[in-house]
């Protein structure tokens, strides 16, 4: 067995619950790898909600707290106020991030804690048979949109950038050493960063979602319709992908609150 394999995955636990062809599994990788380059295996705890995405990182045998759909993030900000050394990874989905949780999302991005969230973007509600999530593209035929959705879809990097995260990047699961990178810079990073993965859920979004059912087209699909943000450059009809942002400058929350309990002589318990 892969040697990243036997140090990161609880192996007694597998096969994952993950079908065929889903992207998760590349996301489970890539941020193993982040951690690894790093060498900080013992500094970090997860923590995910409630879908198919937030199983990442429950096959890893670090600290893991699996939580309630749409609360990954309120679960977060409570474990980094009580442990400011641990570094956290948040897994989380399109659903349970923008949906359910996007009031979390608003408030963790703007106060820029020291979080680094993995949303796993598959523009569904993968676990739950297929309903339409706030990011599914317009004209997309689901569960919950028989006639093709009429919603303009929410973008997270742009809300979150918006809310003056220091940290956010897009990638897909048609790039995984750059999606690696970006985890690692976005551990590193001290305050909130949020790095998105378009990642495929061929089971309950193929054609009328992505174009495509197969895997490897959706991927091909995923190199095809992207392209590399750099300021100022715009290519109409596709989706941008890069790193938007990082300026580790901004001021952080948690720094903010032990600056606080300083000023008024609080010990911390
Ligand atoms: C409070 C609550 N509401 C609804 C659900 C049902 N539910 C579980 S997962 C999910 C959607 C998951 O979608 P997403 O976060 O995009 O994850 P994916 O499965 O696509 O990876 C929903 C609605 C729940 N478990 N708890
Ligand atoms: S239902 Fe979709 S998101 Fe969930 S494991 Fe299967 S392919 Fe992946
Ligand atoms: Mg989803």
């Amino acid at each position: 067995m892969n040697k990243l394999y036997e140090k990161y995955i609880k192996t007694d636990s597998l096969p994952t619950l993950f079908c065929a062809g889903c992207g998760n599994g590349i996301i489970q990788v890539a941020a193993m790898n982040a951690m690894e380059e790093l060498d900080i295996k013992e500094d970090i705890a997860c923590v995910s909600g409630i879908g198919c995405s937030s199983w990442i990182p429950c096959y890893y045998d670090l600290d893991v707290m699996h939580t309630m759909h749409g609360r990954a993030l309120a679960f977060a900000e409570g474990l980094k106020l009580a442990r400011p050394d641990k570094k956290i990874l948040v897994f989380t989905g399109d659903g349970d991030c923008l949906a359910i949780g996007g009031n979390h999302l608003i408030h963790a991005a703007s106060r820029n804690i020291d979080l680094t969230v993995i949303m796993a973007n598959n523009y569904i509600y993968g676990m739950t048979g297929g309903q339409k999530s706030p990011s599914t593209p317009r004209g997309s035929v689901t569960k919950t949109s028989p006639f093709g959705s009429i919603d303009e879809p929410i973008d997270g990097c742009r809300l979150v950038l918006s809310l003056g995260a220091g940290y956010v990047a897009r990638w897909t699961t048609a790039h995984p050493v750059q999606l690696a990178a970006s985890i690692r810079e976005g551990i590193s990073h001290k305050g909130f960063s949020f790095i998105e993965v378009l990642s495929q859920c061929p089971v309950q979004a193929g054609k009328n979602v992505y174009g495509e059912k197969n895997p490897g087209a959706i991927l091909k699909r995923y190199k095809e319709n992207t392209y590399l943000y750099k300021p100022g450059n715009q290519e109409k009809g596709k989706i941008s992908i890069g790193v938007f942002r990082n300026d580790p400058e901004i001021e952080e929350y948690i720094e903010k609150v032990e600056a606080k309990l300083k000023e008024k002589g609080i010990e911390r318990g």
